[in-house]
């Protein structure tokens, strides 16, 4: 069944029916019957008792948040999009300038891309003046971790593979952890995915972390995904649902170890280039300095965004966020 709906939005001959795709934005509308029956599986979700948060740069305030929960899969839950453009821009811009840096690891093969490439890829990208060599390292980048990292091969974290994990994530990340009520997640390990238009990932569940009950963070931005989360087996049937940029999801619960994959890329944001609406910021805000202030300023300079702009315009960006190690743990074992 998970195999057969991931072929299926994959094809590249065939236009997917996209009417399948859970789409949160059509859920007030009530005036459109057809799609509230096609979203009979969402539901809103009430936080209007979630905990009080502080004010976090580039993010809205609790009260502007949309949040819904799927009914089928118990433990997920989107946030639509609670980010400011400022606030999506200063993470894209973290994901493609910083985070895929030494001692961060990359998937760049060291047989196809020399060190100075594998050490700092963006520095190396922008450098780059030959427009097939370009579009070869630009496309070539498809995951950086940070934290405790994942070893692909063995499927398991260990002690001595960790570089630091960076504070500005960590906070952004607590701050949707406590919302939620989930006072006590620490991020430990995180992924960030790469998706240039025409890109997957194939159906696989998260299980290598020894801590499996805290929920799972994951970060959208730029171009929107079609997403499929199933069950704890690839016999059950997954619903597919889309996750646009600023979107936020929330794996816990049961949903924390069911399939999931991403099958397609669908390019539906306009272009990234215009200047940032009429949204400044108030440099007396203590709460700033949770962020790089110097690159939360620059994400507005028309010039400095642009490169990133080019990035996003055919690409998605993910970032996965998990806890590694039980309450209470200081290592793992
Ligand atoms: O890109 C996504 O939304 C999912 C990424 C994912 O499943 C993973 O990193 O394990």
């Amino acid at each position: 069944m998970f195999k057969l709906a991931f072929k299926k939005f994959k094809t590249k001959s065939i236009s997917p029916n996209l009417a399948e795709v859970i789409n949160v934005d059509t859920i007030e509308d009530k005036k459109d019957e057809r799609l509230e029956s096609d979203n009979q599986n969402v539901e809103r979700l009430d936080i209007s008792n979630a905990r009080t948060i502080q004010t976090f740069p580039g993010i809205k305030p609790l009260c502007d948040w949309r949040a819904y929960k799927l009914k089928n899969h118990p433990g997920i839950i989107i946030i639509r999009d609670p980010f400011t453009e400022r606030g999506r821009r200063y993470w894209i811009a973290r994901c493609l300038r910083d985070y895929p840096r030494t001692p961060n690891i990359v998937n760049l093969n060291e047989r196809l891309f020399d060190d100075s490439i594998r050490s700092d890829w963006w520095k190396q990208l922008g450098q780059c003046n030959d427009s097939k060599e370009f579009q070869r390292i630009k496309t070539a980048m498809r995951w950086t971790t940070f934290g405790y990292h994942h070893n692909w091969d063995t499927k398991i974290y260990e002690d001595q593979m960790q570089s630091p994990f960076p504070e500005d994530l960590t906070s952004m990340c607590q701050l949707f952890a406590f919302a939620l009520g989930y006072d006590d997640f620490k991020p430990e390990a995180a992924i960030v995915n790469y998706y240039p238009v025409g890109t997957t990932l194939s159906g696989h569940t998260d299980h290598s972390e020894p801590n499996k009950s805290a929920p799972l963070f994951s970060f959208s931005f730029g171009q929107t995904a079609i997403f499929l989360i199933g069950g704890r087996t690839l016999d059950e049937e997954p619903s597919a649902i889309f996750l646009r940029c600023g979107d936020v999801m929330i794996m816990s619960e049961e949903s924390r170890l069911c399939y999931h994959a991403v099958p397609r890329i669908i390019k539906t944001e306009k272009s990234w280039s215009s200047l940032l609406t009429n949204e400044g910021f108030d440099n007396a805000d203590i709460a700033l300095n949770l962020l790089d202030l110097d690159l939360l300023k620059k994400v507005g300079d028309p010039q400095f965004w642009q490169p990133f702009s080019n990035y996003i315009d055919d690409s998605r960006i993910n970032i996965n966020v998990r806890q590694v190690l039980n309450k209470g743990d200081i290592k793992l074992d």
